[in-house]
């Protein structure tokens, strides 16, 4: 059954970006800024959750926990953050949970692929459980307890931003949201 609705769920977005994709509305929700310089909308989220909450929240609005790509991601950001909030971390999508000592993105890649700047020393894996990834305010990177609460930033990339023609709106909570949101979509005639 899940694999029915998957399978129809795909079908059903590839068929939805395939005609038109309107990508130039730039526009994914209100909550969200975009930032136009790295093409990505972007929402601080104020109240502190642990790094797997903050995951999961970030999956619940169709988007995801960010992790800087580069050097021009992470100013961006950071002048955003800098200029609206005044916290001086946040979490990002980085963390050694898999594999002790080997950190990844939450899509998998490498850290070494993305943005890496690690703060000094770091990441010291303190205490032989810090797991978890957070950005400092100054742009490094430090390694942390994952059960700690930090604020966190979600992002949507505008390349990765399907639109739904069929709804006129951006097709939201494809990850974690699939089951509700696919039954209420069927139920209004809708498929977010
Ligand atoms: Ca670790
Ligand atoms: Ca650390």
């Amino acid at each position: 059954m899940l694999s029915k609705i998957l399978l129809f769920f795909v079908i059903v977005n590839f068929v939805s970006d395939y005609s038109y994709g309107q990508r130039d509305k730039k526009f994914f929700r209100k909550d969200y800024k975009y930032l136009e310089a790295v093409e990505g909308f972007y929402k601080i989220h104020t109240l502190h959750k642990t790094w797997s909450e903050a995951k999961r929240v970030c999956a619940l609005e169709g988007a995801s926990l960010l992790y800087p790509e580069n050097d021009d991601e992470a100013h961006a950001v950071l002048s955003f953050w800098n200029a609206t909030q005044p916290y001086r971390w946040v979490y990002v999508g980085i963390s050694d949970l898999i594999v002790k000592g080997v950190f990844e993105t939450i899509d998998g890649l490498p850290v070494s692929d993305v943005y890496n700047n690690w703060g000094p020393g770091e990441p010291n894996d303190a205490g032989g459980i810090e797991d978890c990834v957070k950005l400092r305010q100054d742009g490094t990177l430090n390694d942390d307890q994952c059960n700690k609460k930090f604020p966190f930033i979600c992002k949507k990339s505008l390349q990765s931003l399907e639109w739904n023609m069929k709804c006129n709106f951006p097709n939201l909570g494809l990850a974690s949201g699939l089951a509700s949101g696919l039954a209420s979509g069927l139920a209004s005639g809708h498929v977010t």
